[in-house]
Formats: C-alpha cells, sequence, structure tokens
C-alpha cells in the first residue's frame, strides 16, 4: 500500500479526501492546526512556511497532495507565506526526500478571468482573478520547473468547489463531489507514466466551462451532475449587483479584495 501525505488536512478538502481515501492507502496528514487523526492514519503538526517542517514530513512517502495554503483572496503576507513559501518549501523538501510524485490543487481562481462564454481547456495561459489565483500560477509554474528540471512526476488540478452539494449558480459549473475528487487525485497517485499533467478538478457539471478532455485521457470518469441540484439553487439565487463578477468564472474573486476564509477561526457570540 503506497504511503500518501496530504497536506493541509484538517481544511475542508483535506477532510473529504481522507475520509475517502481512507483504507486506500497510508495516509499521513499534516496541518499547522492540530487534528486526530483516524484510527489507521498518522498525523504530523507542520508549519509549511519553514523548510524544517516541509522536510519532517515528506520524508519516506510514495506521493504528496500538497493541499494546505491559503484558500481564498486575502492579505498578500497570508498568501507570500503559505502559497509561495509553503508551496516552494513541500516542492523542494519532497524532491531533496526523492519523492517521485506529487499532486497539487491549483484552482479555477488560476483562469478565473476567463469569461463564463468561454469554454477553456487545459491549454489556455492563465488568467488569474486574483492574488490567491497568482499564488496557484506559480505553483504550477513551480510543478513544471520541477517535473522537467528534476524528473518529479507533477499532476495539477485546477479545482472548482468541493463540497457535498454546489454552493450557488457559480458552483454548478464549478462543482467538485467528494467521490470524484477521490476519483481525480486516485488517478493522480496511480497512474503510471505522469510527467506534468494539467486537469481540471469538477464533477461532469453539465453547465461546466471547463474542457475537461485531458483528464478523460487519463481514465477520469466523473459520477456526479450539479443539475440535479440546478432547480433548487437557482430559485434561491440572489441577484447579483457586480457585473465583473457575473461575467467572469472566477465570480467575486474578479474584484473582491478579500473573501471570507473559511479557515479563519469562528468569532465567538458574546
Ligand atoms: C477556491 O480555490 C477556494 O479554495 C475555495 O475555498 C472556493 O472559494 C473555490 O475556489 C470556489 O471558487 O468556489
Amino acid at each position: 500500500m503506497k504511503t500518501v501525505l496530504i497536506t493541509g488536512a484538517t481544511g475542508d478538502v483535506g477532510t473529504h479526501l481522507s475520509r475517502e481515501l481512507a483504507g486506500k492507502y497510508k495516509l499521513r496528514l499534516s496541518d499547522r492546526r492540530p487534528l486526530k487523526a483516524p484510527k489507521g492514519q498518522a498525523f504530523m503538526k507542520a508549519d509549511i512556511s519553514k523548510m524544517s517542517d516541509a522536510l519532517r514530513i515528506t520524508k519516506g512517502v510514495d506521493a504528496v497532495v500538497h493541499l494546505g495554503g491559503y484558500s481564498v483572496e486575502g492579505p498578500w503576507d497570508a498568501i507570500l507565506k503559505a502559497n509561495i513559501i509553503g508551496c516552494y518549501n513541500v516542492f523542494e523538501a519532497a524532491r531533496r526526500n526523492g519523492v517521485k510524485r506529487i499532486l497539487f490543487p491549483t484552482s479555477n481562481h488560476a483562469v478565473g478571468f476567463y469569461r463564463r462564454d468561454e469554454t477553456i481547456d487545459h491549454k489556455v495561459y492563465p488568467k488569474p482573478d486574483s492574488r490567491y489565483g497568482v499564488s496557484k500560477v506559480f505553483g504550477e509554474a513551480l510543478g513544471s520547473l520541477y517535473a522537467d528540471k528534476y524528473g518529479m512526476e507533477v499532476f495539477m488540478m485546477r479545482i472548482g468547489n468541493v463540497g457535498p452539494k454546489p454552493l450557488d449558480k457559480r458552483r454548478l459549473s464549478i462543482w467538485f463531489s467528494p467521490r470524484d475528487l477521490a476519483q481525480l487525485v486516485s488517478i493522480g497517485i496511480d497512474r503510471p507514466g505522469i510527467k506534468f499533467e494539467i486537469v481540471y478538478g469538477i464533477s461532469n457539471n453539465k453547465r461546466r466551462w471547463y474542457d475537461n478532455s485531458n483528464a478523460e485521457r487519463l481514465g477520469y470518469r466523473p459520477q456526479d451532475d450539479s443539475e440535479a441540484y440546478a432547480e433548487e439553487i437557482l430559485a434561491k439565487e440572489p441577484p447579483s449587483n457586480d457585473p465583473i463578477a457575473e461575467m467572469h468564472q472566477g465570480g467575486v474573486f474578479c474584484t473582491a479584495e478579500e473573501v471570507p476564509n473559511p479557515a479563519a477561526p469562528k468569532k465567538k457570540k458574546r
């Protein structure tokens, strides 16, 4: 059984993924925040903005799924530390420890300034919609460098929005169900012969904006389609007063300076 490190394991995507992959791989979970690992999984507390921590957690694993980072638009300092320095540390530590394969969740926000009336494939040039999106483009570029220069096997997933259900109209196009996430990640871990690939991390959504034929070529057969939720979601969608957000795939990331951070500690009610 392969040993797989999942960084950012306490986050939303990490929680869904570790639940879905339990029993399939020997999972080593890691995060800055504490986590009680389920039976049969290991937890290592680590701050990936420190190279020594990145080296410690990547030692002796077959593959890394590097989910750790700042997950929305926000202050540059936080993005720099987590998504530029942290991302570099994880790639470099994996290389030094001889880890062959790394999976990176880039984001729909690396290409969020494409319009909603366009269908884009994995070969389009980046059009980030935010500082966060720029940091994901950095991750894609770093992965490409490590593949070409050091022969690492790199699997880039431009992830939409992971969750049990799509959240709103925009997410009908980019929804990624947990079981489809697990299928795509398993391809990224197990498929032989990967050098550097970019795929879209979305379900089989009728309203998708992506031509995901590269993922299909690699064997991805998504099971879920957001259309089942469309009627319910569209009925409660509030009118938008942000035409730029409405026109582009990245939505409010195209206009907002900060998007609520799902990982921020909840404010106590008084
Ligand atoms: C992302 O890249 C974020 O990590 C996630 O929190 C969502 O905001 C998602 O994009 C989205 O576009 O819905």
